[in-house]
């Protein structure tokens, strides 16, 4: 990459095995269901994360609102993370294009919503309520530094969804962090979800994608929504082939990330100046803050780092960062990170 880039692993770019793969890659019309890559990918998906099926879309926010657009109809409630990306950071979707009613909870350091609430939050089955649908979950969970959440909790989550014949819906985007930082199969997490979205895009380095999984038939109807979005493509094995790569080639290399941003985190500890939490990063990413005493703003901070090293890091509107790292940071990228930010700190 032409610059150090922490902004997210979203910025990541495919490497030169996916390059090669994209050119060869066999495709035909996946709408006729005939692109020979897309099916590869969407039962390699499907295998890895123990369920029936899978239906390739081209992004997270797409693998979300059709399986919510699947799952519940307009009038129906879903109780999810008022922190979640499913409720803050996709435009509404699941209220202006499915007419479903989001009851936001809050969430723990790690991600997670009380369990009691969740009870609670189960409407009593009368008609001034909308009807109870959904549970919407997010693992690694994003908004509390990429969290892995251990397997037990979405168990819970589970035993409430029977109790009340609930569907539950992971937001996996980053669920491949999260097995690997916990060194779990993939399916120990997602055995209590009944449908779950994971990227391609973002720490495993394809250019475009997520995979929706879950059973044959909801993948049916997921199949309709997606449609109904815009989101059917053709010859999509050139971009389903570069998720092949990502799901043989880039799971268990996502450790690297995880260290550097423990590295990162460690380091920054130890920067007068800056406030962070590295017991809590587990995954690849980190929150930080910049204390009332630095001798910079937070936008001289990030504009300091560009110009001084181009390392990039979003933000610069408050106090608080967020640094990811993937594929294309290495540790001595981190390294200069580190001393970079200690010089402008100083
Ligand atoms: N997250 C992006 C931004 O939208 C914040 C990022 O840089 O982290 N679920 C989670 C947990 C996500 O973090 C994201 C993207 C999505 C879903 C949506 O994925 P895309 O961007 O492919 O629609």
């Amino acid at each position: 990459m032409d610059r150090i880039d922490f902004r997210s692993d979203t910025v990541s770019w495919p490497t030169p095995a996916m390059r090669r793969a994209m050119a060869d890659a066999p495709v035909g019309d996946d709408v006729y269901g005939e692109d020979p890559t897309v099916n590869k990918l969407e039962a390699l998906a499907a295998e890895m994360v123990g369920k029936e099926a899978g239906l390739f879309v081209a992004s997270g926010t797409m693998g979300n609102l059709t399986a919510i657009l699947a799952h519940g109809r307009r009038g129906d409630g879903a109780i999810v993370g008022e922190d979640s990306h499913t409720f803050r950071a996709e435009a509404g979707g699941m209220a202006v294009l499915g007419g479903i009613v989001p009851n936001p909870l809050p969430t723990d350091v790690y991600g997670r919503m009380n369990l009691a609430a969740v009870e609670d939050a189960v409407f009593p089955d009368d008609p001034h309520f909308p009807t109870n649908r959904l549970i919407l979950v997010e693992n690694s969970y994003g908004a509390k530094g990429g969290y892995p959440i251990e397997p037990a909790y979405f168990q819970q989550i589970r035993q409430i969804a029977n109790k009340n014949n609930l569907i539950v819906h992971m937001d996996g985007a980053r669920l491949f962090n999260a097995a690997v930082a916990l060194n779990l199969d993939t399916k120990e997490i997602t055995q209590y979800v009944d449908s779950v979205t994971f990227c391609l895009s973002k720490g495993l380095c394809a250019p475009v994608g997520s995979v929706l999984c879950g059973p044959a038939e909801f993948i049916q109807q997921a199949r309709r929504a997606r449609k109904l979005v815009g989101g059917a493509m053709r010859q999509a094995g050139v971009m389903a082939a570069a998720g092949i790569v990502a799901l043989t080639e880039m799971v268990e290399r996502l450790a690297d990330d995880h260290a550097h941003a423990k590295l990162l985190a460690e380091g920054l500890a130890e920067i007068p100046g800056i406030v962070v939490q590295p017991e809590l990063v587990k995954t690849n990413m980190l929150f930080f803050e910049l204390a009332d005493s630095a001798p910079v703003t937070p936008e001289q901070f990030v504009q300091c780092l560009r110009d001084e090293a181009n390392i990039w890091l979003s933000g610069g509107y408050s106090r608080r960062f967020r640094a990811v790292t993937h594929y294309w940071i290495q540790e001595s990228d981190v390294a200069l990170f580190l001393k970079t930010a200690r010089a402008i700190l100083q």
